[in-house]
């Protein structure tokens, strides 16, 4: 079921001194692509270590966690605040066997039961830039969003590549990632018949070790807000936005 606009009036409050908006933004992609880091990343969370696979003396519950995070960004000169509702999926491809926890599909069989709000304003299609085929699955990963009901009149999408740091390695080249642009607006319309606008789309590189494009990522989320909730208006008669 598609949302519809008159549900996301619910979530902008204006007050005398400010607008306050709040959302779901949803990870989605392979495993052990850097999702909940980066969402420690966007948040300075610092209840967890970064934990690294490498190291034997620290196991992680492979794959099977859902992870949830609130992440507040005040775009001062406006007065805006956008409250996210972060939510990682996990990246093990269907479900779990019992008891071993969850599985993509467990996960978004649970989300619009649990998720406080209903819509996606980012939908954070996730990847390593160096790994080719983690690239290569956000075709999959794509799919079970739209099947999902996750892509919704106000959502944007982000095209992440996590790993930035690894410069040697670095597979997927900018060409890539302009195509992948192409290839998610057609696929969506192929499968649900909405057109994605452009400005409804962006491409991120982070490293969540030395934290460059973090802020990128940052921006690209507070203007996915101010898309959902049509707010460029009102940016442009105070000032010039500088995005
Ligand atoms: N070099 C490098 N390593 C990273 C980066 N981001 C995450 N990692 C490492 O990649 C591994 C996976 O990161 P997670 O954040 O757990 O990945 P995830 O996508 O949440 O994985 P699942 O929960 O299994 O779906 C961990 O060992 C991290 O230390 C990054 O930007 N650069
Ligand atoms: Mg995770």
């Amino acid at each position: 079921m598609t949302q519809n606009t008159s549900s996301i009036s619910r979530l902008i409050r204006f007050t005398e001194d400010k607008i306050v908006c709040t959302g779901g933004v949803v990870f989605i992609g392979d495993g052990n692509t850097g999702k909940t880091h980066t969402a420690f990343s966007i948040t300075n969370y610092q209840g967890k270590a970064f934990y690294n696979l490498d190291d034997d003396t620290l196991k992680k519950s492979v794959n099977l966690e859902w992870d949830y995070f609130i992440f507040q960004s005040n775009i001062e000169e406006y007065l805006i605040r956008t409250s996210s509702q972060i939510f990682i999926m996990p990246g093990q491809k269907g479900r779990a066997k019992p008891g071993e926890g969850l599985a993509f599909e467990d996960a978004a069989d649970l989300y619009f039961h649990v998720a406080p709000i209903k819509i996606v304003v980012v939908l954070i299609l996730t990847y390593d830039l160096s790994d080719i085929k983690t690239f290569q699955e956000l075709e999959y990963w794509l799919d079970r969003a739209i099947e999902r009901d996750m892509i919704q009149t106000h959502t944007s999408i982000i095209i992440l590549g996590t790993h930035l740091d690894e410069s040697d390695n670095i597979m997927v080249s900018d060409d890539y990632i302009d195509d992948a642009k192409d290839f998610v607006k057609s696929l969506i319309f192929a499968r649900i018949g909405m057109v994605l606008d452009s400005n409804k789309i962006h491409s991120v590189k982070v490293s969540n070790i030395t934290g460059e494009g973090i802020a990128d990522l940052k921006d690209a989320i507070n203007i996915s807000f101010l898309t959902a909730f049509n707010l460029f208006g009102f940016v442009s008669n105070k000032k010039e936005i500088s995005f």
